[in-house]
């Protein structure tokens, strides 16, 4: 329910709480102390909201869900949940009183981004969308004292610094030292025979305490508040007192593991796995605390684990996770007794895992020493899932070793996680329909044959309330006057919008409110530094920096506009402003050299006065969470042009759509169901499909036949070696023609460029008829209804958890 409280009971509130927090009243307040107060007094709304749902949870003692993720790209708070409590005119009222402005003090308010992009921002719609619908639920996740690294670009270079959000973050972190756990590595593991059989011994281990850190999220108009319990590491405290009494203080801390490590920051590669010690160690730690911790909540209210997979569903978020499986395992049998095969039944029926990714590089193995060196115990676990998953398939198909081998967990000594997780959990899930079906008959397609009723697809989704109604209040106020409020409960009714199609009262109001937020977005930019031509056409691709991605194919493209310019300076191009927002991994050197010439390119134009009015590049620095929510309400093309097959799903095309942007992209991930939401008459698709491309690898790719005969292609990738202000980019030259293997670049991006360039070309055309761009905008906007994350989050509820809401 919206919360009750008046004007004048927050105003006491918050008075309060500046005294008591600095011994002020809040006249004497700055902004900070006032974004500060204003947040503590949310967080305090918040925990009575949450001990009343929590209570009315245990009475119904409903099946809850845990969903473990490495990631959580949350973003800000402050205004998510004052819109979600129905709180924000009331804060306003209060503040202005004492001359502050609200919307000032939400940008004191650093993002919090623990995660790189869209496996942790999926996890956060997804927390929003369990408050809401009042989902028994609870998010596990690390508090990582460094969030993902700020991007600063200089002279072209990609520079990370160091993200520090505590300072400022923290007011939304309830630390909890009641509910401590202790996580143990290393040491040794002995088997020994006792009148009660086989048991282990585990000793000369290393422990560190998890105490947890809770974030609330309010559910939006309902009764809802999910947490999400963030661990932080702490050392165990072993002080020698012994030798501190002989002045040896060193040695005295020499029992320390230097907990504080664990959670220093969070890993800023996304979809490309490197096996650090130090990146294991986290994910072990989520693990051990979050398991421990939902045994003994579940003990406490049911004094049993009898029970335990009826009333609990476990979900691991890609494989990061994965250790929770012989986590669980090893709880059951070590502590509680179980059987082997209970326990396994056990952990297999309450665990489900979602695959996010099908690129090989970023598929998790780890090496078996480094298991069995770091977690002894749980290595002991695995391959005894191991051994005993290989002699069932043995047995089901006797003499076919390759498969098996396809199968095992272990092998070529190294530990497969994703193989961990599909045989350790009752459901496997992709995100997008097309992603599913290449787990099905590609990635998994041993399993899929072995055991096809775990196999399913919940398409993901964006918390819309989020990205429509927060970041585009425009938008919000044209869909309350045209179909009613109902939408933001229940995001099919966005569908209802599409009967304002041939209104061209409505259509016009749609092109204004896009003037509109494109005049706030170059505003902000301004502020930074960074001029844009509201009136050009906003071409928008802001996503993490990749090959698959493709953000060298956007360039191409502008590379070719740019040569056609400079050939026929009188050229008729509507004007074009094409917005680039990445960070890349700060190891990955392509990425980072696709950034500079990005940036070389930007620059190049900047000194052309005739091509600066037609084509403009601007890098935008930092990308995040908070910068998106202010770039997709003033995006017109949304570009999804990743290599058909690769992107699993893609979110941002969601976000992007639902605010009225037409999409330019391959029938890729979730772009295949944006195209059979809106049909091809509102969306531009181009290029190969993913069985396209399967075959042209089997055909035998070759980049360098393109660059020989076809001219446009030659141009634009010859401009590369020549260079853009000053800066030759020989190395994209030779990534494209001659790649790692001789056939050119990976993702194909020459194959697909004619059809690009062509594709583009017709949404020009169209974009000069704006009563049809307005028309296919709202279509875009009315097809976004099946995109929102409620809808992804009941399907999970329904088919793989097994949960249902509170009311
Ligand atoms: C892998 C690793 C390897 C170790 C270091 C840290 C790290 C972090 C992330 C990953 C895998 C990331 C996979 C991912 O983000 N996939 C994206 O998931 C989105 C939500 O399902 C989906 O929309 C995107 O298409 C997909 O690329």
């Amino acid at each position: 329910m919206q919360s009750t409280l008046t004007s004048k009971q927050l105003g006491v509130l918050i008075k309060n709480k500046l005294s008591r927090h600095y011994g002020i009243s809040a006249e004497e307040a700055d902004r900070k102390q006032m974004y500060k107060t204003c947040a503590r007094a949310v967080v305090e709304i918040l925990s009575d909201k949450r001990t009343r749902y929590y209570q009315k949870l245990k009475d119904q003692e409903k099946k809850k869900v845990y969903y473990l993720c490495m990631e959580f790209l949350v973003g800000r708070s402050l205004k998510n949940n004052l819109y979600n409590l129905g709180l924000e005119k009331e804060f306003r009222e209060v503040l202005k009183e004492w001359n502050f402005d609200l919307e000032e003090l939400y940008e004191d308010e650093p993002d919090a981004g623990l995660g790189n992009g869209g496996l942790g921002r999926l996890a956060s719609c997804f927390m929003d969308s369990l408050a809401t619908m009042e989902y028994p639920a609870m998010g596990y996740s690390i508090c990582y004292e460094y969030g993902l690294f700020k991007q600063k670009i200089v002279d072209g270079w990609q520079m990370e610094l160091p993200d520090i959000w505590l300072p400022g973050g923290d007011v939304w972190l309830n630390q909890r030292n009641d509910l401590a756990f202790r996580v143990k590595f290393n040491g040794h593991v002995e088997e020994i025979w006792t009148n009660d059989g086989l048991k282990t011994n585990y000793t000369d281990y290393d422990e560190v305490e998890a105490v947890p850190y809770d974030m609330m999220i309010s559910g939006a108009n309902s009764e809802g508040v999910a947490i999400l319990r963030l661990w932080r590491a702490r050392d165990v405290d072993k002080f020698d007192m012994k030798s501190f009494a002989k002045g040896d203080y060193n040695r005295a801390m020499n029992e320390k593991m230097n907990a504080e490590l664990i959670c220093k920051v969070l890993y800023p590669s996304d979809n490309h796995f490197e096996g650090k010690t130090l990146r294991l160690r986290q994910q072990y730690f989520l693990v051990s605390a979050s398991i421990q911790n939902i045994i003994s909540d579940h003990l406490q209210q049911f004094g049993t684990l009898d029970n335990f997979s009826e009333k609990i569903a476990i979900h691991i978020n890609d494989t990061h996770p994965a250790l929770c499986i012989p986590e669980l395992m090893r709880i059951l049998l070590d502590d509680y007794h179980y059987s082997w095969e209970n326990a396994y039944n056990m952990v297999i029926s309450t665990v489900s895992y979602t695959n996010h990714t099908v690129l090989s590089e970023a598929l998790e193995t780890w090496p078996e020493e480094l298991i069995k060196q770091q977690f002894p115990r749980i290595y002991g676990i695995i391959q005894g899932m191991n051994e005993s998953y290989c002699q069932e398939m043995w047995n089901r198909y006797p003499g076919e070793w390759g498969k098996i081998e396809r199968m095992a967990i272990i092998s070529h000594g190294q530990i497969r996680m994703a193989n961990l997780c599909v045989i350790g959990s009752s459901s496997v899930n992709g995100v997008s329909k097309l992603h599913s079906d290449i787990l099905k008959s590609q990635v998994f397609s041993d399993f899929y044959q072995a055991s096809s009723e775990k196999f399913t697809n919940v398409t993901n989704g964006f918390a819309h309330r989020r990205w429509i109604c927060q970041a585009n209040p425009r938008l919000t106020r044209l869909l309350d006057d045209c179909i009613g409020e109902e939408y933001k409960k229940d995001g099919r009714k966005l569908a209802d919008f599409k009967r304002y199609s041939d209104n061209r009262s409505i259509l016009r109001q749609l092109r204004d409110i896009k003037l509109a937020n494109k005049i706030d977005f170059s505003n902000l930019m301004d502020q930074k530094g960074v001029s844009i031509d509201p009136h050009s056409i906003f071409d928008v691709q802001a996503k993490r920096l990749h090959e698959y991605k493709r953000q060298l194919l956007n360039v191409l493209k502008i590379i070719s506009l740019y040569l056609d310019l400079k050939d026929d300076p009188n050229l008729v191009m509507p004007p074009q402003t094409f917005l680039f927002a990445a960070k890349a991994a700060p190891g990955y050197y392509m990425a980072k050299e696709v950034i500079r010439l990005i940036w070389h390119l930007s620059a190049d134009i900047e000194k052309d006065p005739v091509l600066r009015e037609k084509i403009r590049v601007v890098f935008l620095e930092n990308y995040c969470v908070t910068m998106a929510e202010a770039l997709m309400p003033a995006a017109e093309i949304s570009e999804q042009i990743s290599l058909a097959g690769k992107e699993a799903s893609g979110t941002g095309n969601m976000k992007m759509m639902a605010n009225g942007a037409l999409t330019i992209g391959t029938m890729d991930g979730a772009n295949v169901e944006i195209f059979e939401a809106v049909g091809n008459e509102n969306m531009f698709i181009f290029g190969m499909s993913a069985e396209d491309v399967e075959r042209k690898w089997a055909e035998g790719y070759e980049a360098s036949s393109y660059y020989h005969n076809k001219e446009k292609i030659h141009r634009v990738v010859e401009s590369l070696r020549r260079g853009f202000n000053g800066e030759s980019f020989d190395s994209i030259y030779r990534y494209l023609i001659v790649g790692d293997f001789g056939v050119g670049d990976p993702y194909m991006c020459l194959a697909d460029f004619e059809d690009y360039l062509k594709v583009h070309q017709q949404l020009l055309d169209v974009y000069l008829d704006q009563h049809k761009w307005n028309q296919m905008s709202l279509f875009n906007i009315a097809g976004a209804e099946r995109f929102a994350a409620d809808r992804s989050i009941m399907d999970y509820a329904r088919n793989i958890w097994n949960i249902t809401p509170l009311h």
